[in-house]
């Protein structure tokens, strides 16, 4: 199934249902008025349900249209409401409103939830002394955009063929492609790590980030987002690149994190160095070490070596700040 992180769909509120007009004879043969009102339209309502997955529902169907109150009755009987709408989005799905630019609310816990559009109200029957019957209000529509943010506790941002993918396999039951070409995979990926003692956390992989990413480069800096509820991020470099310089690498994947939003460079993070398995990664990795400024694996997603070492780190960190 393709990943898809937003998508604009339009919706519409119930419309209010018809007020009755009718009459019923007394005995005294006088005729009174006993049309009862018309039912609410239903609201449109957006609800994060943590069973949801994926925005992909609401690319195949981009309309949505809650039910109208039903009319109203003679005896005065009102007539029912429309029932809501309710769509159903991720856990950290942001609703805003398309026309106008305009959160409307970031949808972080299962079960919230916020009304994007009211139903229209229901007619008045003419039971009410002295009125006539009206028609009920029209139900309003709207288009939102729904955004999601994955929610992961580790993501890995890096390189073109850094070994993110190969990362993601290793450790979780992810069937995301490594392939030895860049940009290989273009849409983020998650997968579920299960610790030795049975806890789990939840790793993403992020498309690449290059020099320039921020400006539109290669497959742009959007999904860069997905950081907002980051715990920890593991920075990947590519050591087998031509000129491959590990202190450059590292500034410029800061630098493209931090013109994406400059509180996403405080987000914890380690520098992670795959390909140890590589002779010319394993002999840099001898040589240079000591010199890294932040802490840095090195691992081989082909022998296993390092992962487990990266992997306590992590709890470790993740624990700390839990
Ligand atoms: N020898 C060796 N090769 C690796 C290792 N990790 C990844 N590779 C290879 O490097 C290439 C790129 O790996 P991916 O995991 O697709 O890299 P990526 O960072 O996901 O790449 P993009 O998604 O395209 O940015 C593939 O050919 C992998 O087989 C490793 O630990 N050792
Ligand atoms: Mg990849």
């Amino acid at each position: 199934m393709i990943f898809i992180d937003e998508v604009t769909v339009q919706v519409r509120a119930g419309s209010g249902g018809k007020g009755c007009e009718s009459y019923f004879r007394r005995t005294d043969r006088k005729m009174v008025p006993n049309g009862g009102d018309g039912g609410k339209g239903g609201d449109v309502i957006v609800r994060a349900d943590r069973n949801v997955t994926s925005l992909y529902p609401f690319i195949l169907n981009k309309h949505y249209q809650a039910e109208s109150g039903h009319q109203g009755s003679s005896n005065q009987k009102k007539g029912r409401d429309g029932k809501n709408l309710i769509l159903r989005v991720p856990c950290g799905t942001t609703v805003f409103n398309k026309p106008e630019n305009l959160l409307i609310r970031d949808l972080v816990s299962d079960e919230e939830e916020v009304v994007v559009l009211k139903g229209g109200r229901g007619g008045t029957g003419n039971a009410h002394y002295g009125r006539e019957a009206t028609e009920g209000e029209r139900g309003g529509n709207l288009d939102i955009t729904l955004s999601v943010r994955l929610s992961a506790d580790i993501v890995f941002v890096g390189a073109p063929n850094s070994g993110k993918s190969s990362l993601l396999r290793y450790l979780t039951h992810s069937k995301v492609k490594a392939e030895s070409y860049p940009f290989s995979t273009q849409a983020p990926h998650l997968g579920i790590y299960e610790t030795t003692d049975f806890k789990t956390m939840t790793l993403c992989e992020l498309p690449a980030l290059i020099p320039g990413s921020s400006k539109g480069k290669g497959l742009g800096n959007h999904f860069l987002k997905h950081l907002e509820r980051a715990r920890l991020v593991f920075l990947m470099l590519e050591p087998l690149k031509d000129g491959f310089d590990p202190e450059m690498d590292y500034n410029n994947l800061r630098e493209e994190i931090a013109a994406f939003n400059t509180e996403y460079a405080n987000i914890p993070h380690v520098v992670v160095i795959a390909k140890e398995d590589d002779p010319m990664v394993e002999e840099f990795f001898r040589n240079h070490k000591a010199e890294f400024p932040v802490p840095c694996f090195f691992i081989s997603t082909q022998s296993g070596k390092g992962v487990d070492a990266l992997m306590r780190e992590a709890l470790r960190r993740l624990n700390r700040d839990a």
